[in-house]
């Protein structure tokens, strides 16, 4: 059974889950009128759906330990961007801001002695490594090409195929 506070917390996190995947979506919506980033496209709806997915696992969490998720109200996310290094900017800010999120309640569960909870929570952290990582690698590769239009080119090429080892984009 879930203490009330652990409770709060994950239904805290389903709330931030379901707004990551709205924050992404927007930038899929916003990259898919953009000139020639149809990959960059994809890999923003597939971050969104990705979203969606962690707020679905921790939906069912709270509920199958006898608890209650509640689907949040979420506030409209920034729709559009200056550039794409803006919007992969703000994608990085957002992983960083969840990993702080999901730390903070694995503290939780540590004081509350849920080790159920840190358990399941394990997975979330190893996720956030792997999408800071993710995160970072786009943006350095980014920050290089700056406005080249064939740079853009082969990072729209290769986008859908980056790859996450051991915490490391490569
Ligand atoms: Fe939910 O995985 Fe990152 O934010």
């Amino acid at each position: 059974m879930l203490g009330k506070r652990m409770q709060e917390a994950l239904n805290e996190q389903i709330r931030i889950e379901a707004e990551s995947s709205q924050v992404y979506l927007a930038m899929a919506s916003w990259a898919e009128i953009q000139p020639g980033i149809d990959n960059i496209t994809a890999f923003f709806y597939r971050q969104s759906d990705e979203e969606r997915e962690h707020m679905l696992k921790l939906i069912h969490f709270v509920n199958d330990r006898g608890g209650f998720a509640v689907v949040p109200a979420l506030e409209q996310p920034v729709l559009t961007f200056p550039s794409l290094q803006h919007a992969f900017k703000q994608l990085l800010e957002h992983e960083i801001f969840v990993s702080e999120s999901i730390n903070k309640m694995v503290d939780i569960a540590l004081q509350e002695k849920d080790y159920a909870t840190h358990n399941f929570l394990q997975w979330y952290v190893a996720e956030q490594i792997e999408e800071e990582a993710l995160a970072r690698t786009l943006n350095d590769k980014l920050e290089m090409i700056g406005n080249e239009k064939s740079g853009l080119y082969l990072f729209d090429k290769d986008i859908l195929t980056v790859q996450v080892v051991d915490g490391n984009a490569e």
